[in-house]
């Protein structure tokens, strides 16, 4: 069993760690960067070490750095939470190499996963659906005409080493084609030093909806359901809600076990998301992102299971510790993701808070690492807390929500909360319908009047 594991992360999810291990009488080790010397998760962590400046490239992906905080305390596994070294198949190897477990998938499910077009080659032999598209890279404009003339426009010509929405072009017609495949190119080499593209059928108006997945690497996968991320603003998600309100339960069992099937073949270890476009009843695969997620606790909610204790329990090499048949969904949950930023301009807000007054009560969850006093750095990611949600159903987790972010106190920096009482208000959101560009279109035609 795992003994003592080192935090390689910060804020929310340090703490959400943090939590999982204490329950597990597992000892912890908070590393942290000299902007964060008075940051919750150092100050309950059984152990801390100070790894370097303020800029994440000299601190929380600092490699050798985080090597050395495991050599001095004899942390023996390391949770990397999300972002930062929790897709880096090398750091899972080296840590590897030191005899130190890494909390996660093997290297090799890693790299596979974050080469876009291995992975959706590798998802389609499992049986999952994907977008009709190439077949691979396509190396000239004159491949991607014909292809784009097969399946029919509108098309996108994505970037192998993009993801996250970077290195995407579209065209709607054969006039627009050559441009956009060039620009793809281009824009792709500039980005990421890597100019392979590869063509997809563009579907116009689709859901985001992602399954979650537990394998435990000894041929045992299950799925834990899916969430709707669809509303998001400029690929960052801002509200998460499981079960999705396009599925019903037969729609959610059928995906859900074409992808608990694919990762038992594939012998996946630990928690995996696999992402899917959904437009018209049917799923098309887009990436599988091998790490815990943000969204996670939604998951967490309507399943009753500890998301976090389980991956390290799959680390230490124990088997999963329920079968699909154990597993049970009920009522509704929502996430939104409080950030430091003007609700209006997204520009972001550090500083010092004053007051921080969470909400509580029956079905309400608050993940996040502020206290009045602290000073938020400008140096990370905006968000800085999780508002998480249960209701039996999903019109009483709305009257929650509406409820939480009337209670919910912030005070000395700007935070997103006025957003979601808007958000609220709209009856596309009360009755769930919405798409990928539904809050885009949403803020622009409500911005300043
Ligand atoms: C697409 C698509 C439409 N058709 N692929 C954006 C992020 C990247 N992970 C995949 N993305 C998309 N791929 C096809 N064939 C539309 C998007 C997309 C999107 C996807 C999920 C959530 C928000 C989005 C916003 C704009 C575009």
């Amino acid at each position: 069993m795992i003994e003592k594991v080192l935090i390689a992360n910060r804020g929310e999810i340090a703490l959400r760690i943090l939590r999982a291990c204490r329950e597990l009488g597992v000892a912890t080790v908070a590393i942290h960067s000299t902007a964060d010397e008075n940051a919750m998760h150092v100050r309950l962590a059984d152990e801390s070490v100070c790894i370097g400046p303020p800029p994440a490239s000299e601190s929380y992906l600092n490699i050798p750095a985080i090597l050395a905080a495991c050599e001095i305390t004899g942390a023996d596994a390391v949770h990397p939470g999300y972002g930062f070294l929790s897709e880096n198949a090398r750091f899972a190897e080296i840590l590897a190499e030191h005899g130190i477990t890494f909390i996660g998938p093997s290297p090799e499910h890693i790299r596979l996963m974050g080469d876009k077009i291995m992975a959706k080659k590798t998802a389609a032999e499992l049986g999952i659906p994907v977008v009709p598209g190439s077949d691979g890279a396509v190396e000239t404009v004159e491949e991607a005409r014909r292809l784009a003339k097969d399946m029919g426009y509108p098309v996108l010509i994505k970037a192998t080493a993009g993801g996250g929405g970077r290195g995407m072009k579209v065209a709607r017609s054969e006039q627009e084609l050559e441009n956009a495949y060039l620009t793809a190119r281009s824009e792709a080499r500039a980005a990421f030093g890597n100019d392979e593209v590869y063509i997809e059928k563009y579907l116009d108006r689709p859901r985001h909806i992602e399954v979650q997945v537990f394998g435990d690497g000894q041929g045992h996968a299950v799925h834990l359901g899916e969430r709707d991320c669809s509303l998001q603003r400029r690929h960052q998600k801002v509200w998460e809600e499981a079960p999705s309100p396009a599925l019903n339960a037969e729609q959610r069992a059928e995906i859900g076990e074409i992808v608990a099937a694919a990762m038992r073949k594939l012998g996946y270890a630990g928690a995996g998301t696999v992402e899917f476009l959904y437009e018209d009843g049917r799923f098309y695969f887009i990436e599988m992102n091998t790490r815990l997620q943000v969204e996670h606790p939604v998951t967490e909610q309507i399943t009753g299971l500890d998301l976090v204790q389980e991956q390290i329990r799959v680390a230490s090499g124990a088997p999963l510790s329920y079968r699909q048949e154990d597993i049970r969904f009920s009522g509704h949950a929502i996430e939104v993701r409080i950030n430091a930023e003007d609700p209006e301009t997204f520009v972001p807000s550090p500083g010092r808070v004053d007051t921080v007054h969470t909400p509580g009560g029956l079905g309400v969850r608050v993940d996040s690492a502020l206290y009045g006093g602290y000073v938020i750095p400008p140096y990370y990611d905006s968000l800085i807390g999780k508002l998480i949600v249960f209701g039996r159903n999903r019109t009483e987790c709305l009257m929650r929500l509406r409820r939480c972010l009337g209670e919910y106190v912030i005070s000395g920096v700007k935070t997103t909360i006025p957003l979601f009482e808007r958000l609220l208000r709209e009856p596309e959101i009360q009755d769930g319908l919405y798409d990928i560009h539904w809050l885009e279109e949403w803020l622009a035609a409500n911005a300043e009047e």
